[in-house]
């Protein structure tokens, strides 16, 4: 029997949005529950660790994005042929989080607290980051040569990369244009069917 899936979060990208697009890259059906910042208060305490995402599994309930990316591209055979290997997924995931920390700052800014101010700054702050983190990005595609990141098949890296680079590209088009091979990359992942289908049906306010 196939699993049942669930994702809980806010009515836009910010967390939620990664686990998104992993569902949408493997084909997986889910169930998207948008929650309303006027519901929060009262689910906040039901959820694990009073945050979202968090996601129900056949009725398992599992809380943190980083580990609830691991656990989902695990089971769609996303994550590395070997233990080597994940743990290099690992460690791209984890260099590119802390050089996409000004991301949920914008959250926070224009979602919870609507500061207008708060919210350019963090902005800016992504895209001055963005050049050191392409580089060093840049540099691990092309030591692979087998054009992803880690191994010689897409992984979990490789899919959360490309939506990284995608809200670089809506905060300031054409940041990529000097980095071609991580644009073909990233371009990869976005004309995938999967991610077309779902960038065609996902309705979501820019966060
Ligand atoms: N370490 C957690 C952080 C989750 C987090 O802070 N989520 C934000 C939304 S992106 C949230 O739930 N904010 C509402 C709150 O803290 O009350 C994770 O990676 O899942």
């Amino acid at each position: 029997m196939s699993s049942t899936y669930i994702l809980h979060y806010f009515d836009g990208g910010g967390r939620g949005e990664p686990i998104r697009w992993l569902f949408a890259y493997a084909g997986q059906d889910f169930v998207d529950n948008r929650i309303e910042l006027r519901e929060w208060p009262l689910m906040k305490p039901k959820t694990p660790f009073g945050t979202l995402p968090y996601v129900e599994v056949d009725g398992q309930v599992l809380g943190e994005l980083g580990t609830i990316l691991r656990f989902l591209a695990r089971r769609f055979n996303l994550y590395g042929q070997n233990p080597w290997e994940e743990a290099r997924i690992d460690e791209i995931m984890d260099f590119v989080k802390d050089r996409r920390a000004a991301y949920p700052r914008y959250v926070q800014a224009v979602f919870f607290e609507n500061q207008p101010e708060m919210a350019a700054q963090a902005k800016a702050d992504y895209i001055d980051q963005a050049p050191l983190t392409l580089k060093k990005l840049e540099e691990i595609l092309a030591a692979t040569k087998h054009g992803v990141l880690v191994g010689t098949q897409t992984s979990l890296v490789d899919i959360s990369v490309a939506y990284y680079f995608y809200t670089l590209e809506r905060f300031k088009k054409g940041i990529l244009d000097d980095y071609p091979t991580l644009r073909d990359h990233g371009s990869k992942i976005w004309n995938s069917d999967g991610i077309q289908k779902w960038l065609r049906k996902r309705n979501l306010s820019f966060w």
